[in-house]
């Protein structure tokens, strides 16, 4: 039961939802006035913890990018910088130019060729702060490098919309990886999934099953050794009445075999006595008389016990 809900949760952190937009992060500029700006998730609100977001900004054929950061603050109460933004002047291959958590007035940025690549990030410690804003705009250049800022992904990474290569494992594990929201590493794979709620829902379903399922196994269990218990104990009571019967016919036997032994002694006494003198015979014949007698009521009283004794279950 522990296992599987352990496992529920994992598989539901599996495909947790990233809960702020950094937008698909490639930006095109498709002519020469066209201009716009990025921000940090919920500027001036105030970012959350763990936001990777990742942006490459290419300017039309024979253009360079001006990037000017209006406003930057991150975590500043430590000074090791932990919520931070980052510029390169070209891809992200490029030499790194710029990485702080805080400006005091604006910072403008050119690009050496056709692209720049912006990245912010946050720790997982709860302190934030406004975070970033900045304008991006291209300036004609007479730079004519027109080769690709777009880095190939081997076969065993994954692609995001904002041109990052991320592993292929990364996929749906509920981190952002590529840095961008809108057809990347988090996002597909929703796509036909359960949601979270029907997730806990079957999830809950299958343990109650699993619940009674066990419930009901002991039960039968519990039935099945009554039963077994109650066979064995009938068992024994028949043996102990068999030997009860046993015992109580050989008893009987024995006291039949003493009276037949008794009776053959007095048939021996009677006929000795025709071998003795009258007044001897007179007296002999008296005591035989006792003694017969004597022998009856003894045996009379044993066979009484016998059969009044009650067998024993
Ligand atoms: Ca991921």
């Amino acid at each position: 039961m522990i296992i599987f809900f352990v496992f529920l949760l994992f598989f539901v952190r599996g495909h947790a939802k990233i809960e702020y937009s950094c937008g698909t992060g490639y930006i095109q500029l498709a002519s020469i006035s066209e201009k716009g700006k990025i921000a940090s998730p919920f500027y001036p609100s105030g970012y959350p913890n763990m936001v990777n977001c990742v942006w490459l900004l290419e300017a039309p054929s024979k253009r360079q990018i001006e990037l000017v950061v209006e406003d930057l603050q991150g975590d500043t109460t430590t000074d090791n910088c932990r919520d931070y933004l980052e510029i390169r002047r070209g891809n992200r291959s490029a030499a790194l130019h710029y990485r702080g958590c805080k400006l005091t007035e604006p910072l403008t940025i050119r690009s050496e060729n056709r692209w720049l690549w912006v990245k912010f990030q946050s720790d997982g410690t709860s302190a934030t702060g406004r975070g970033f804003i900045a304008r991006y705009s291209s300036f004609s250049s007479s730079k004519t490098d027109e080769t690709s800022p777009v880095i190939r992904c081997t076969s065993t990474k994954y692609k995001c919309s904002n041109q990052e290569c991320i592993v292929n494992s990364y996929l749906c594990d509920g981190v952002n990886d590529c840095g961008c929201t809108g057809d990347c590493d988090e996002d597909s794979c929703e796509k036909g999934k359960l949601s979270t709620t029907v997730l806990l829902g079957v999830g809950i379903g299958v343990g109650s099953v699993v619940f009674v399922g066990i419930f009901i196994g002991v039960g039968l269990l519990d039935l099945f050794l009554k039963y077994r218990a109650d066979k064995i104990n009938k068992m024994l009571e028949e043996k102990a009445k068999k030997r009860s019967r046993r015992r109580a016919t050989k008893k009987g036997s024995g006291l039949f075999a003493a009276s037949i032994a008794a009776g053959r002694s007095s048939n021996g006494s009677m006929a000795s006595l025709k071998s003795l003198g009258e007044s001897q015979r007179s007296d002999r014949l008296r005591k035989l008389s006792l003694a017969n007698e004597s022998i009856g009521l003894a045996k009379e009283k044993t066979l009484f016990n016998t059969l009044s004794t009650p067998v024993k279950a």
